[in-house]
């Protein structure tokens, strides 16, 4: 099946996993308009994205099954590994729910951010919370009998957390109210990455799909995160290159690192090369919320040559992180393919 068939086939589990959360809360007996509500928040919030991290479960699993494709599945067996890509989407959805208020964006995938739909506002936290607990919900109803049951919560409630730490981390090191380039660094930046994205969009997905195909060792699992950490930490360099350097059509938002203070790749990047001079401007107009600062440090970076950096930064990575996919142990069952496949998707990415 085609690339476009499988995010089709894959698109059309959703609706019946909503009818599924729905019912629990007609079971409650709760009012239509709170149904309603619950099944818009669903649908806006969880599958108009790329599907990259859901999409990824199920590719996992064919290959360590060995499965020509998605069709050498049986329609049940090809269902229970979709809604493990749902969960993850629905964790997707609520970490960006989130995200968009504590970021103050604009617009995500092309739509306006959930909190600044008509209406919505500040119930998006709720909103937020209710994402999240779709994936326990649907957990327990598909997995229950499951041997690896706690294996998946345990990992869901894990992945949360890390990235959690690593959204409270890039918020702290952005305060609004107080500029300091001082406090940044790539080591630093490198730890919020990981923590704020690696985690659960590359190593979770392959994970989930270890457990439900059985190669699941601590060995093996360990194997892909000490490649998928480092392929994930390449991702959110890509996603922060993109934000200040990508258009709204391509990555479907608007960028706001440069007037959010954030501590990513690209300011430094530059603070590693800039004379006193740029430092200056750079001080002066980073962190403010005013589209002429932001433009003033946009235009640093572009005299920096920060793309040709970034081209070198992604030459020299990819390189290395196939190196390192060369060395992995398949002797019981793992995949480096596995990984081969994830760094194929991102590699040279321009949404
Ligand atoms: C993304 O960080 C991390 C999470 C957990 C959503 P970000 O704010 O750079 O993401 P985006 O650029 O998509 O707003
Ligand atoms: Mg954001
Ligand atoms: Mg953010
Ligand atoms: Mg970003």
């Amino acid at each position: 099946m085609s690339k476009e068939g499988n995010r089709e086939k894959f698109l059309e589990e959703f609706p019946e996993l909503v009818h599924e959360l729905k019912t629990i809360l007609q079971n409650y007996g709760m009012p239509q308009d709170a149904i309603q509500w619950y099944e818009s928040s669903l649908f806006f919030n969880t599958p108009g994205g790329k599907l990259n991290r859901g999409l990824s479960v199920v590719d996992t699993y064919v290959i360590l099954k060995g499965y020509k494709s998605f069709s050498d599945m049986a329609k049940e067996e090809y269902k229970k590994v979709a809604i493990l890509g749902w969960c993850i989407e629905l964790l997707q959805a609520y970490f960006l729910v989130a995200d968009d208020m504590m970021d103050k964006s604009i617009t995500r995938r092309g739509q306006p951010c959930w909190y600044r739909v008509k209406g919505v506002g500040e119930i998006a936290i709720n909103d937020a919370f209710m994402l999240e607990a779709a994936i326990y919900i649907l957990l327990k109803n598909h997995f229950r009998s499951e041997s690896y049951y706690v294996d998946l919560i345990e990992l869901f409630h894990d992945v949360t957390f890390q990235t959690e730490l690593g959204q409270l981390l890039d918020l702290i090191t952005a305060p609004e109210d107080k500029v300091d380039l001082n406090k940044f660094s790539m080591n630093k930046q490198s730890f919020i990455v990981r923590f704020k994205t690696a985690y659960y969009s590359f190593y979770l997905p392959v994970a989930l799909a270890m457990y439900m195909a059985g190669i699941n060792s601590d060995t093996d699992l360990q194997q892909a995160q000490d490649v998928l950490i480092p392929l994930g930490e390449y991702f959110q360099i890509q996603d922060d290159f993109l934000d200040c350097f990508g258009t709204p059509e391509q990555i479907g938002k608007i960028g706001t690192d440069i007037q959010d203070n954030k501590c990513s790749w690209v300011i430094n990047k530059a603070l590693e090369l800039v004379t006193p001079e740029q430092r200056k401007v750079l001080d002066e107009n980073y962190g403010q919320k005013n589209q002429e600062c932001e433009d003033k440090c946009r235009e640093v970076f572009n005299s920096l040559n920060l793309p040709k950096y970034y081209e070198q930064y992604e030459e020299n990575i990819a390189k290395e992180l196939r190196e390192k996919i060369s060395q992995i142990d398949e002797s019981r069952g793992f995949k480096g393919e596995v990984l081969t496949v994830f760094l194929n998707k991102i590699y040279k990415r321009t949404k």
